[in-house]
């Protein structure tokens, strides 16, 4: 399969991630985070907005110095202040350099954020992208709020941008207002207004306020992105971004679309606990691919399934992904997980043992979940 469209990874953990509320990772913590990173495969971490804190300068510094194989990035805000910032953030980076730079291009944006007129915009495009384009190995511009913009005039400030050196062009849905083929269509209705963007890498970066980052991010990459924008576990601001791991799966599992990335789907696992803890942000336990049920089968009927054959009731191996398939007891429970949990527990009972200790067992659980043999057990033996 040589004709599969590679899509770039662009991993934004450290810095649109860490911009949720109450998450303040330390450089050292970052370096940590961006290495498991690189071991799973991304190909870009943004790893924070250099300008903003000290802290998040020397974070932007020290992962810069800690990886040797992804490109490295820091955001900026279109101004020459938060672009030198980065630049000098980005100096001793052992990999490729690439500084993202961000402007709003919504009439919302443009009025209400940053009192400037269109034509300043398109100005400021250009001329932040030609500060900083000698200065670092890539850039990448991105319009900010492009979702709520106008094509038309979203397709003049790439077109800006281009010309200045951008070599990515990443048109976010910023507030998560977008669904998915309206995502698609303005993707491509910029790119049909702006030729220049079939010679660059087109990003998507999707937010999750309706929940759809994800589903929208798949449609980008359907409308001709390239590159797209993800967190891990989905952290990010508000309601967060689309979710690496969730983007990366669903591309796998359908494989017929022709897509492919060069994540190492092993070191999921591993990543999503590693972030969990160091930002104390708690995955939801039915949160797709890495929440703790996202592989645990509880009722009888499923569990009953699943002892006959994974397939039944699961689309993808967890074990592939460094987690693993769990069969707890609860009210729901049968039989047939019952006796394959007293086995396990090192339990031999005789049917009619067996019998009356899973009645006691639906009685248990029907009072508090989750039940263990052990529980069960307790009540046999008095
Ligand atoms: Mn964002």
């Amino acid at each position: 399969m040589t004709d599969r469209r590679r899509i770039t990874i662009f991993d934004t953990t450290l810095r649109d991630g860490e911009q949720s509320p109450g998450i303040a990772l330390t450089p050292d913590e970052k370096v940590e985070i961006a290495l498991a990173l690189e071991r799973l495969g991304v190909d870009v971490i943004e790893a924070g907005f250099a300008i903003s804190s000290p802290s998040d300068f020397e974070g932007v510094r020290a992962v810069g110095e800690a990886v040797v194989r992804p490109t490295v990035a820091s955001f900026a805000r279109a101004r020459e202040e938060d672009l030198d910032a980065a630049v000098e953030a980005l100096a001793g980076a052992r990999s490729r350099t690439r500084i993202h730079v961000v402007l709003g291009t919504s009439p919302i944006h443009m009025e209400h954020k940053l009192g400037l007129e269109p034509t300043e915009v398109l100005e400021l495009a250009r001329s932040s992208v030609a500060h900083v384009v000698d200065r670092v190995d890539e850039v990448e511009f991105c319009c900010e709020d492009a979702t709520r913009s106008d094509p038309a005039f979203v397709a003049e400030v790439c077109t800006a941008a281009i010309e200045a050196g951008a070599s990515v062009v990443n048109l976010p849905d910023t507030v998560g207002c977008a669904l998915p083929g309206e995502y698609g269509a303005f993707l491509r209705d910029v790119q049909e207004r702006c030729p220049a963007l079939r010679h660059v890498t087109l990003s998507a970066h999707c937010h999750d306020d309706l929940g759809l980052a994800v589903a929208n991010t798949l449609a980008g990459i359907e409308a001709g992105a390239t590159q797209v924008e993800c967190t891990i576990n989905g952290i990010g601001e508000r309601a967060g971004n689309a979710a690496l791991e969730e983007v990366v799966m669903a591309l796998r599992v359908h494989e017929r679309l022709g897509y492919e990335t060069g994540i190492d789907v092993g070191e999921i696992g591993h990543v999503s606990r590693l972030v969990s803890e160091r930002t104390g942000y708690v995955v939801q336990p039915n949160k797709a691919i890495v929440g703790a049920s996202a592989f645990a089968h509880e009722a009888g009927i499923h569990q009953d399934g699943m002892l006959k054959h994974p397939s039944t009731y699961q689309i993808l191996d967890p074990a592939e992904l460094g987690l693993e398939t769990t069969l707890p007891l609860g009210k729901h429970s049968g039989r047939h997980a019952f006796r394959k949990a007293c086995e396990e527990a090192g339990i031999r009972l005789s049917e009619e043992e067996l019998a009356s200790a899973f009645q006691r067992f639906k009685a248990l659980a029907g009072m508090r979940t989750p039940v263990t043999v052990h529980d069960v057990l307790e009540g046999v033996a008095a």
